[in-house]
């Protein structure tokens, strides 16, 4: 097994990825690559994902042609399914389904805030602009909305789906993971800061991606002052 593994540790997508490679002991390639040197544009990495979006990855087994990734809800599928993960998505089953639906709605739903209060008021920083007021309002709408849905969920639950650590947690979780520096304002949703507290105090994975990616918006807010 060679899996190359194209990444920048400040991404909350790249979080997700790095968490399961952790979580499943996998040897990987890092291809660190750095998104605010804009190294994602460059025809190398364009040739690999034409979306210009971390994280990628190149498995590469004998005698196959060698499978290019991109998407890290893929990625992590792929990874489960072939390098034993099934700990964090069984291969059958109802429960498999249940993650599945929830990946699938963080995606769609509650993942779709983060991004824009990072933009708004990360990115804008970095750029010397002003954010954009009625973009911040539409997000919150859809954070009101998504975050009362997903609090109700958690209502005495420790996961999201069982009583195990799996591929919803960290797709749900990672919205939060630039909580400090874009002002997402989640702390009104008292299950869900409890559910994602103790998500990095009980699994080290989880724990150290986290710490990777804070160390890295850290350096990156403190260049730019
Ligand atoms: N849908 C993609 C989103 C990935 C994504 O948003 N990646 C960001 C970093 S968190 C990125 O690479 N942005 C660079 C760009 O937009 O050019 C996934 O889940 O993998």
């Amino acid at each position: 097994m060679s899996i190359e593994y194209y990444v920048d540790n400040r991404s909350g997508s790249c979080r997700r990825t790095t968490s399961v490679i952790k979580e499943l002991g996998l040897d990987v390639v890092y291809k660190p690559i750095d998104l605010l040197q804009k190294e994602n544009k460059s025809d190398s990495f364009l040739a690999l994902n034409p979306n210009s979006m971390l994280p990628v990855i190149i498995d590469r087994k004998a005698k196959q042609q060698p499978l290019i990734l991109t998407e890290a809800m893929a990625i992590n599928i792929y990874l489960c399914d072939t390098y034993g993960g099934t700990h964090l998505l069984p291969k059958d089953g109802t429960k498999r389904y249940q993650i599945l639906q929830w990946m699938s709605w963080a995606a769609e739903h509650f993942r779709q805030p983060a991004p824009i209060y990072f933009e708004e008021n990360v990115i804008t920083q970095l750029m010397g602009t002003d954010p954009n007021t009625t973009r911040l309002q539409q997000a919150e709408f859809m954070l009101s909305k998504h975050g009362q849905v997903l609090d109700s969920h958690l209502a005495n639950k420790c996961y999201v789906v069982g009583e195990k650590f799996s591929l919803a947690d960290i797709d749900l979780a990672s919205a939060l993971s630039q909580m400090p520096y874009s002002k997402l304002p989640v702390d009104r949703f008292k299950h869900i800061m409890r559910w994602a507290k103790d998500l990095e105090k009980n699994h080290e994975s989880w724990k150290y991606t986290g710490d990777l990616l804070h160390t890295g918006m850290r350096q990156a807010l403190n260049h730019t002052q």
